[in-house]
């Protein structure tokens, strides 16, 4: 049965093409400004150790420029910020005294110096207009400045909440003003931080070369920097009126579905007639999930969706510059997802299954309506059938029976940086590939086993196709806990069928990182009458075929070599399976030849006999799926009209109980 409808209509993102250039700027003296040793202040020198760290293990940081961290020039400062407010930043280095310095900062709302903050403060600032300069001369496509202390909250005559200079703000100044020869003469500036940028919303009110957009927590005003600056009714002065585009959150707990509705229904068409010359993302990470200040949830993929869809807009010269975000994987994963995007333009589609709250929709509709004598984009109403989509649960629908909007949701857990990354220290890299990926090439095992097609048989939770095709595509689904980053090869499968195998299916290991506690489903390597298991086969490229088996055993696809090549398909049809070497220490390392299909053969891959024999000796625990994953291999055998529900639920819960 060929039922490829809905793969056929969604999967699009093509394959292959050259990173951009992508500048990154990070310097560790930066770290010399921090808070007194008893303080524990999330603001902390290791937020941008985090985040740097995670973009050199993952790879991404060599695929990028690496720039020299740069001083701000005083004139510069002094675009947006008063002699005073410049003179006292520049004396902290020489306060002597701890207890004189933390007398100092006391003057000001949520602020701490060390001696090191003058030097800090004047790089971070530098920085972003060493970032914006260079994409605003073409010599980068883009760049993220992984900078602080943050910018956004200091206004012009001091500093506030945890910002010493407006770092953003400089660099945008900078390039209005001085240097108008680069061409860039409308701004957009996307304050996705969780916090007001009351800084800089103040700095350009009355400006209409700037568009700033800010949407952050307000809880009625009551949020940091509370008053009523963050609300949606300022929306600028004189002629920068309609230039100032507050989206402000009724609560926390907002997540990837409020900020794609927002995103959908407000910035992105008001950006289309703005029409900027450039994007400068004060990009807060505080808005993530696991984030201990900002309480809401958008994931690493909610991330790469928003810039993404930025990336339409002044021909991708966007600018990011970091400011808030407190939980260090958190932030890590966040800035390793937009990287990403800033590196091939692309983000992974979306395939979630969440909707916003009622009060998003509210917000967007009030908004709308406050704006839209400026922006006749936003006047009408929107869509009874898209505001009557609401959800009580940001992220997991089905456990949960309450249907108000206030009840205390379980987060899912945080996703750490391994369940991000595959791992590099598990790949013996050769010299080979250190030269592929310098010459920032493709392995030529790619093209060569592009060209052959198999069928990949799946038992577990890849049935579900929206579940699979993050295999593909990359991205993430419903109850999933990490973000995969697909094949490198996007297209889509060449065909579906499902059938059955004479194979038995069980459930064993204690949890795993995509899916959380319980067991995940092996299929017995060796076949037995009595048996029946439900396969879904994809047909997809042998390369593909490497690229789910990399990613199903948590390993890096930047491998010089293909795992299982076209000499192990062949040598499989005779030894019907083929223990992959260099994924020892993945759970499916047993490559499985089932037949062939039409003149195709079929692989599967699971454990090896040798785990079977711990499984059944106890020595490997043996234990029934998680809820979330039984449900998604549920739903894959209903979706994939196999079986009723009931029938789906007796099958997994046979699976799960009888014994091996
Ligand atoms: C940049 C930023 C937060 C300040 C919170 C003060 N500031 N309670 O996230
Ligand atoms: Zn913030």
């Amino acid at each position: 049965m060929e039922s490829n409808g809905e793969i056929e209509s969604s999967l699009s993102r093509s394959n292959g093409g050259e990173d951009r250039r992508v500048g990154l700027i990070f310097d560790e003296r930066i770290c010399k400004h921090y808070a007194p040793a008893e303080e524990d202040h999330p603001e902390c020198p290791d937020r941008i150790l985090a985040i740097w760290s995670l973009l050199n293990s993952s790879g991404l940081a060599k695929r990028c420029i690496i720039l020299k961290a740069k001083d701000v020039e005083d004139n510069h400062l002094a675009l947006v910020h008063t002699k005073k407010h410049i003179s006292l930043i520049k004396s902290i280095s020489s306060v002597n005294s701890e207890s004189k310095r933390s007398r100092l900062a006391a003057r000001f709302n949520s602020i701490y110096f060390s001696e090191g903050s003058t030097e800090a403060a004047s790089l971070a600032a530098g920085s972003v207009i060493e970032a914006a300069e260079k994409v605003a001369k073409g010599e980068l496509d883009s760049a993220f400045a992984i900078v602080r202390p943050p910018g956004h909250h200091a206004v012009e005559g001091e500093p506030m909440g945890f910002c010493l200079y407006n770092n953003v703000a400089i660099a945008t100044s900078y390039l209005l003003n001085e240097r108008r020869d680069l061409g860039i003469n409308k701004i957009l500036i996307v304050d996705w931080d969780v916090h007001h940028g009351n800084g800089t919303q103040k700095m350009f009110y009355k400006d209409p070369r700037v568009l700033f957009f800010s949407v952050h927590r307000y809880d009625s005003g009551t949020f940091y920097p509370s008053g009523h600056d963050g609300s949606y009714i300022m929306t600028g002065e004189d002629s920068g009126a309609g230039h100032n585009i507050n989206v402000p959150w009724e609560h926390g707990r907002c997540g990837d579905a409020d900020y794609l509705a927002l995103w959908d229904n407000i910035l992105i068409p008001v950006a289309k007639v703005f029409n900027p010359d450039m994007i400068i993302v004060s990009a807060g990470f505080d808005a993530a999930i696991g984030d201990p200040l900002g309480g809401c949830r958008i994931t690493p993929h909610g991330y790469s969706i928003m810039l993404d869809k930025l990336m339409e807009f002044a021909g991708g010269k966007i600018v990011m510059a970091l400011e808030g975000g407190y939980n260090l994987n958190s932030i890590a994963t966040s800035a390793w997802a937009c990287v990403d995007v800033l590196l091939h333009g692309k983000a992974p589609n979306v395939v979630s299954e969440a909707y916003p709250f009622a009060s998003t929709w509210r917000v967007i509709q009030e908004v709308r309506r406050e704006l839209s004598t400026y922006w006749p984009v936003l006047g009408g109403e929107l869509p009874e059938k898209t505001i009557n989509k609401t959800t009580q649960i940001a992220i997991l629908s089905s456990d949960y029976e309450d249907k108000t909007e206030d009840i205390v949701l379980s987060v899912p857990e945080v996703p750490t940086i391994e369940d991000v990354i595959q791992p590099l220290s598990n790949l013996k890299i050769d010299l080979d590939s250190q030269v592929d990926q310098e010459a920032n090439m493709k392995p030529s095992w790619r093209s060569e086993l592009s060209k052959v097609d198999v069928w990949y048989a799946s038992y577990g939770s890849n049935m579900k196709m929206s579940r699979f095709r993050c295999y593909i595509e990359g991205g993430q689904v419903e109850g999933m806990m990490r973000l995969c980053v697909g094949s490198m090869d996007k297209s889509k499968p060449k065909g579906i069928i499902w059938k059955t195998f004479p194979h038995r299916l069980f459930f064993a290991r204690e949890r795993t990182a995509t899916w959380g506690p319980g067991g995940v489903a092996f299929l017995h390597p060796n076949s037995n009458v009595q048996e029946k298991t439900h396969l879904c086969l994809y047909k997809i490229t042998l390369e593909q075929f490497n690229d789910v088996l990399l990613q199903e055993n948590g390993l890096n696809l930047e491998t010089s070599h293909p795992l299982f090549d076209s000499a192990a398909l062949q040598t499989i049809q005779t030894e019907k399976s083929i223990l992959v070497e260099l994924v020892q220490r993945g759970w499916y390392h047993n490559v499985v030849y089932l037949g062939n299909e039409g003149d195709i053969p079929v692989l599967t891959m699971t454990c090896s006999l040798s785990d079977v024999d711990n499984f059944i000796s106890g020595k490997f625990p043996i234990n029934p799926p998680c809820k979330e994953y039984a449900n998604t291999l549920i739903t894959g055998l209903v979706e994939g009209e196999q079986l009723s529900e009931e029938e789906a639920s007796a099958y997994i819960k046979e699976a799960s109980s009888k014994p091996l």
